[in-house]
């Protein structure tokens, strides 16, 4: 199985960190392919007996597997401050960081681009999307308005010069007209991201023809998405969404790894759901339950520290995420989180205005009003954290997951039952 895609089949979070740290040590190469430091996943490793926890933002989660290369591909946007800060916290703590690549063509995020990200939130106010402000959705506008700095600026003073004054010219208005801030100085945006540039030379590379030499020779690569479908900009819950496409198919272009080459996709699917940031959601909760779900499965950002909202799972999204990313397995997580309830619902479909959707309605609109009609499947009690074997869960869980991978129109080829590296069970 040399290239297989991993992605998240709702709003992230759902343990794609995890589920990347477990294929890590059989694959080759990780890459990601979107987005930035507005994700945050999280890692738990077993070290000499004790439990030690890992946030990754910017970097792919195979960092952590010692044979693993881990790749920065074309289509992050990148905060070189943050990317020496995860690094050093890494080495810190003995991980071995000197294999990564970074793409020549990534984007990198200036300072002034977290700024609009945080001030144009403020201007939105009620209509604001709930960003990270992590300077994300400035950044990927600016790439597409052909104002970007890439990387491979960095090695061209005069160039970059000449780029960052194109894209300040315009900025600059926004942000001393508009918005009222201090406007950014050319001069001082050119040095900082100059006094990246030596430390990151050894990394940066063509890595669209270092993977496609690696996938000629045999190896295997691991596409490691952020964020999830229905964050998608072009799938997901638009205006509500991150500004990358977080679906598989980004992988290609997020990569420069072509379709024909993919042999396998993988979501992830918690066993209910969560959402950070503004934007529908049909299945939420408001009530004791949503709270149960946040505290029990410990729902809050890894980047932010936000409360994630929380509600049931919801199998419309489920099919919809297998159709989008031509999902060949699903791994469901957080099963553990779900013990002790008498039933557990599962939407199978929306009502919106009387009339039952089985599928996402095409209109957002509609989606806004969307009533789940929900299948209420008999709980357990048992505690199924040491479950290693499907025949080891309660006949209630086996039953709920047989019940949602039916709805999902996909194979459930593995169940995570706790945080840990270990605490998962595999069904091939
Ligand atoms: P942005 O910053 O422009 O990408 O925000 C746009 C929307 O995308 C959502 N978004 C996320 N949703 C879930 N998890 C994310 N990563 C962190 C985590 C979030 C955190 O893993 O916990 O720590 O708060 C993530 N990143 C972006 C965001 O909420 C907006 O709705
Ligand atoms: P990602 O953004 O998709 O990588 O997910 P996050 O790391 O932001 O959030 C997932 C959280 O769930 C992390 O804290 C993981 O340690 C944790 N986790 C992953 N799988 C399981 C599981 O099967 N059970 C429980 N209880 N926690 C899990
Ligand atoms: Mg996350």
């Amino acid at each position: 199985m040399p290239a297989i895609v991993l992605v998240g089949a709702q709003w992230g979070d759902e343990g794609k960190g995890k589920a990347t740290d477990l294929l890590g040590s059989s694959v080759d190469y990780v890459v990601k392919f979107n987005g930035g430091n507005n994700a945050g996943h999280t890692v738990v490793i077993e070290k000499d007996g004790k439990r030690e926890k890992y946030a990754l933002h910017l970097l792919p989660s195979g960092i952590l597997s010692p044979n693993c290369v881990p790749v920065i591909g074309n289509g992050v946007v990148i905060d070189l401050s943050v990317l020496f800060e995860e690094l050093d916290g890494l080495e810190a703590r003995g991980v071995d960081t000197s294999k990564l690549l970074v793409s020549a063509n990534a984007h990198v995020i200036p300072s002034y681009n977290r700024t609009i990200d945080k001030v144009t939130e403020r201007f939105l106010g009620k209509r604001r999307i709930g960003t990270t402000g992590r300077g994300i959705g400035p950044t990927y506008a600016d790439k597409m308005n052909r104002v970007g700095i890439r990387i491979q600026d960095l090695y061209d003073e005069g160039i970059l010069r000449q780029k960052v004054e194109a894209a300040l010219e315009l900025k600059n208005q926004l942000l001393a007209k508009i918005y009222n801030t201090r406007a950014a100085a050319v001069d001082e945006v050119v040095e900082e991201l100059l006094s990246y540039a030596a430390r990151l030379a050894p990394m940066v590379a063509d890595t669209s023809l270092v993977l496609s030499q690696a996938l000629d020779r045999g190896e295997t690569v691991l596409f490691e998405a952020g964020q999830a479908t229905l964050l998608d900009v072009d799938h997901g819950t638009y205006p509500y969404v991150t500004s990358s496409n977080a679906v598989s198919a980004g992988a290609c272009t997020g990569s420069g790894v072509p379709p024909t080459r993919i042999d396998s996709v993988i979501a992830i699917l918690k066993a209910y759901t969560t959402r950070v940031g503004e934007g529908p959601f049909p299945t939420e909760l408001h009530d004791d339950m949503g709270e149960f779900l946040r505290k029990t499965g410990a729902e809050y950002g890894t980047t932010t520290g936000r409360p994630r909202r929380c509600g049931w799972m919801d199998t419309v999204v489920g099919r919809y995420a297998t159709r989008i990313n031509g999902v060949t397995d699903f791994v469901i997580t957080k099963l553990d989180v779900l013990t002790g309830l008498d039933t557990v619902p599962v939407c199978v479909a929306y009502d919106v205005g009387g009339v039952r959707h089985d599928e996402m309605p095409v209109n957002q609109t509609d989606f806004h009003h969307a009533t789940p009609i929900y299948e209420e499947l008999p709980g357990w009690w048992e505690d199924i954290t040491a479950c290693r074997t499907f025949e080891d869960l309660p006949a209630n869980a086996q039953a709920y997951v047989l019940r949602v991978e039916e709805l999902i129109g996909a194979r459930v080829s593995a169940i995570g039952v706790g945080p840990g590296r270990d605490e998962i069970i595999e069904r091939f």
